[in-house]
């Protein structure tokens, strides 16, 4: 229960590039207002755009970033909601726009065949049928989505409901409920993005920006506060506490609200996890949010990344509510179907690429599975589009506490094999697939991704396996 790290990581191992001073203020992307035209639809509009941004003062940088020049603003809708989108491409190539985590048609998706090409828009439009949680948006196109991503493209989209309203959480966007998009970037002393990569996992920068802000400070107002914290890096994984070594409370996952608070002084996301913390401050707190070194190539490094001042005068929260959801865990029967892959080296699944063409599972509709996905050498994480799942064990042992959760993406440790049981949704669409992968992006982008359809139950046998595919696959 002790600190971290102290500052400057003790020369221990490599981790920030210079000492932070916390001297710029943490950005805050903006809440997107939707367009209101009286049919009960939330109509967002976003346009995939380049522009440049100072992560250094005075030092501007060449960017991407939806309706701006960095990352994107966060989209916020209900349960039951209808949002229609308006997803317009400004770039020089070509891309896609991905709703991780979300439930829908997939045809909606976002994934590697929603293609988006320049001066193109696309117009998706679905339900929200999913319970309070964090979600985020980021580009998916074949074998491109890694530098997409690190140009800066990703942004927040949070899902609110009723069973959450009613629990006092902090939840005033940027008074007490602050987005945390974490991700590593290499910055040249010019102020420049370097896009160099390493062997085998790709971009590992070490200058970490949350919610694009280099060298950042936060300052609160309230004795208790709310931090969506994204891992939208390329490859970095984080293990997360406070310099004090302070306790804070997890209370969502990937998927959902956890069903009773849980009490930790760290916490671990890979690329694409989120945790839902709430941490308690006590009139004039000074405290820097930090990652420590973890046992593995995509985690080696001390850092820090936020320093959060609390202000001489707070306003009280309300108590954290003893129970979150009412939602029972996700479970497999007995005899659920078991499907078991392996991820080969860092570009392949089962030991096959990813091919456009090919249809590699059809799951029948609102079924639960169980998936066990055994890692062959490197650190991998596993996301899955359009499901939920239960982590039931990693190599045997269950996951901790904060992360036994509701989630749609697990870090998996070298060689070891991951459990998950897994419920799918009920859109059908025996043509156009979903896609399962490793979401450090360089592997995704190799090949280490497969696709799956979701069919009428009694459907499968005939199911065609390859699919006409548009561009390259
Ligand atoms: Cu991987």
């Amino acid at each position: 229960m002790s600190g971290l790290v102290g500052c400057g990581g003790a020369g221990s191992s490599e981790g920030n590039a210079a000492p932070l001073t916390y001297t710029n203020r943490l950005r805050l992307p903006p809440l997107l207002e939707p367009e209101a035209d009286g049919d009960g639809v939330r109509r967002f509009a976003l346009t995939l755009q380049t522009g440049m941004t100072e992560f250094f003062a005075g030092k501007p940088a060449a960017t991407w970033g939806f309706n701006g020049s960095y990352l994107g603003p966060t989209l916020r809708a209900r349960k039951g909601d209808r949002v229609a989108m308006k997803v317009t491409n400004q770039l020089p190539e070509s891309t896609t726009v991905h709703w991780h985590g979300m439930r829908l048609p997939a045809v909606m998706d976002g994934g590697p065949h929603q293609t988006i090409e320049p001066k193109a828009t696309w117009t998706p439009e679905w339900k929200i049928e999913q319970s309070a949680t964090t979600l985020w948006y980021h580009p998916h196109p074949h074998g491109a989505t890694s530098m997409h991503v690190y140009r800066g493209l990703a942004g927040m989209f949070i899902i609110d409901d009723a069973e959450a309203d009613g629990l006092s959480l902090p939840s005033s966007y940027g008074v007490d409920d602050f987005p945390i998009i974490v991700q590593d970037k290499t910055i040249e002393a010019n102020g420049t993005l370097s896009e160099d990569t390493r062997p085998t996992f790709g971009i590992m920068g070490n200058h970490i920006l949350v919610n694009g802000t280099y060298d950042p400070f936060l300052e609160v107002t309230t004795s208790r506060v709310r931090l969506r914290i994204l891992n939208a890096s390329n490859a970095r994984t984080y293990h997360l506490g406070f310099s004090d070594g302070r306790p804070f409370h997890v209370i969502g996952t990937d998927s959902g609200m956890l069903r009773k608070p849980v009490q930790t002084d760290r916490v671990l996301l890979s690329p694409a996890e989120r945790a839902d913390v709430v941490v308690e401050f006590a009139t004039g707190d000074e405290v820097v949010l930090q990652s420590s070194s973890g046992d593995d190539d995509i985690d080696e490094g001390d850092f820090n990344l936020l320093k959060i001042r609390a202000a001489g005068r707070l306003k009280a929260s309300p108590a954290l509510p003893g129970k979150l959801t009412a939602a029972a865990p996700i479970a497999a029967s007995p005899g659920a179907r078991v499907r078991r892959f392996t991820l080969n080296g860092h570009d392949a699944v089962n030991k096959r690429e990813m091919d456009m063409s090919r249809i590699d599972e059809v799951i029948p509709a609102g079924a639960l599975e169980i998936w066990e996905i055994e890692n062959t050498v490197y650190a991998h994480n596993f996301h899955i589009h359009e499901a939920a799942f239960r982590v039931l064990s990693i190599d045997g042992k269950a996951p901790p506490a904060y992360a036994d959760g509701p989630k749609d993406t697990v870090y998996i440790p070298p060689k070891a094999t991951a459990r998950l049981a897994v419920q799918f949704g009920r859109h059908t669409d025996p043509v156009m697939p979903y896609m399962f992968h490793c979401h450090i992006l360089r592997h995704e982008d190799e090949g280490m991704m497969g696709q799956f359809v979701v069919v009428e139950p009694g459907t499968e046998g005939s199911v065609s396996r390859t699919i006409p595919t548009h561009g390259h696959g």
